[in-house]
């Protein structure tokens, strides 16, 4: 996962539904409140930190994942299938 203007891009951005899914972010590269990262359909939210970088969930179904900074002002979608 990294930053690019004020989008998360996701490599790869599809993701198997039903599987677990691990979000690996780096830190270093996540701007002011880009660190706090939330997944609104999953009650996830978590601020990333050197040394605690990944989020795990398990998508319940195909269709896309919104991922968003608290404020929504960083976004990025994911796609389950
Ligand atoms: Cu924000």
């Amino acid at each position: 996962m990294t930053v690019q203007a004020s989008n998360y891009v996701f490599s790869p951005a599809t993701v198997q539904a039903g599987a677990l899914v691990r979000l690996v972010f780096d830190a270093n590269g996540l701007p002011g409140c880009s660190r706090t990262v939330t997944l609104p359909d999953y009650d996830i939210t978590k601020t990333i930190v050197a040394g605690d970088e990944t989020i795990e969930f398990t998508p319940s179904d195909a269709g896309p994942i919104a991922v968003a900074c608290s404020m929504n002002m960083f976004t990025g979608t994911l796609m389950a299938e």
